[in-house]
């Protein structure tokens, strides 16, 4: 598990990535014109990348509880041209995506991972994605975007999510998609209420195991608000700590809006961590 492979990007997993999150949809940036809303993409990517983004995961569609479904045609329109200038600079970039038609504009214009919270569930995803030698985040998700927060409900929420991407990992494996472009993801908030989000953050030391890295995304996740009583736009020293909670139990890469932020915890995570005995 020392590596991951991303197209044609190597990353080592000694010390926890940090993905950037990129948005491009039209409440991201403002209400500004078509073209201004891939640009001011562009900027905002290349802002995180300079803060130490090692991936950039650019979505055009929101999948927050509720949130309403958008069009193939409407999405790879969003998401186009900002992955062909990113990857045209040479950057990772991840496609956040369910949908196998984008997922294949995306590899096309050089994305070099596809993040997927249906973990590649939709026809034809498991197929896109084994035809190409990009790396996949399989998420862990219980329902749909629309309902999944009306009543999720487990018997033992740790054991389910871990067969659920066990299983997922091995249809990848059999479908020739090696260990080495996977990444696995309890999905934070897809259909799960307070409580079971802390049991997976608790326990994630368990998802590890399944000797796949384990990557946490909890920027801004409506459990921070719960806890802290904070809105979405001041949730950044929460999510800092759960991030951090989530290193502490295995995770190797951390989805974020804020990667300052992030970078800085990590510096400080990284050089206790790397502390040599006796000093
Ligand atoms: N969360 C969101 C979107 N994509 N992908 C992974 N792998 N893990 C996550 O936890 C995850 C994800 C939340 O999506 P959205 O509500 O659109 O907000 P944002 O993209 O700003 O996080």
């Amino acid at each position: 598990m020392s590596c991951l492979h991303a197209g044609s990007h190597r990353f080592s997993l000694a010390r926890p990535l940090v993905m950037g999150i990129v948005n491009v949809t039209p409440d991201s940036f403002s209400d500004e014109g078509r073209l201004d809303d891939s640009r001011a993409a562009i900027r905002h990517a290349l802002k995180l990348l300079e803060e130490g983004a090692d991936i950039l995961d650019v979505g055009g569609e929101s999948t927050r509880p509720g949130a309403v479904a958008v069009a193939v045609d409407e999405e790879i329109r969003r998401v186009l041209p900002v992955i062909e200038a990113l990857a045209g600079r040479g950057c990772a970039v991840s496609v956040d995506t369910m949908k196998p038609e984008v997922m294949r504009a995306a590899l096309g214009a050089g994305a070099a991972m596809v993040n997927d919270v249906m973990a590649l569930r939709a026809p034809g995803a498991l197929e896109t994605v084994a035809a190409s030698t990009a790396a996949v985040c399989l998420m862990h998700m219980q329902g749909e975007p629309q309902r999944m927060q009306q009543a999720p409900f487990y018997t033992d929420v740790v054991e389910e999510v871990k067969e659920f991407l066990q299983d997922r990992v091995a249809a990848c494996e059999a479908a020739g998609i090696g260990r080495e472009r996977l990444v696995i993801d309890p999905g934070f908030g897809f259909g799960k209420t307070l409580e079971h989000n802390l049991a997976l953050l608790r326990h994630l030391n368990r998802l590890a195991e399944l000797g796949v890295p384990v990557l946490a995304g909890l920027s801004r996740k409506s459990m921070l608000g719960t806890l802290t009583g904070r809105d979405v736009g001041a949730r950044e020293f929460a999510g800092v700590a759960a991030q951090l909670a989530a290193v502490a139990r295995g995770a190797r890469l951390v989805r974020v809006h804020n990667v300052a932020a992030m970078r800085d915890a990590l510096a400080i995570w990284n050089a206790v961590e790397e502390q040599q005995d006796g000093t």
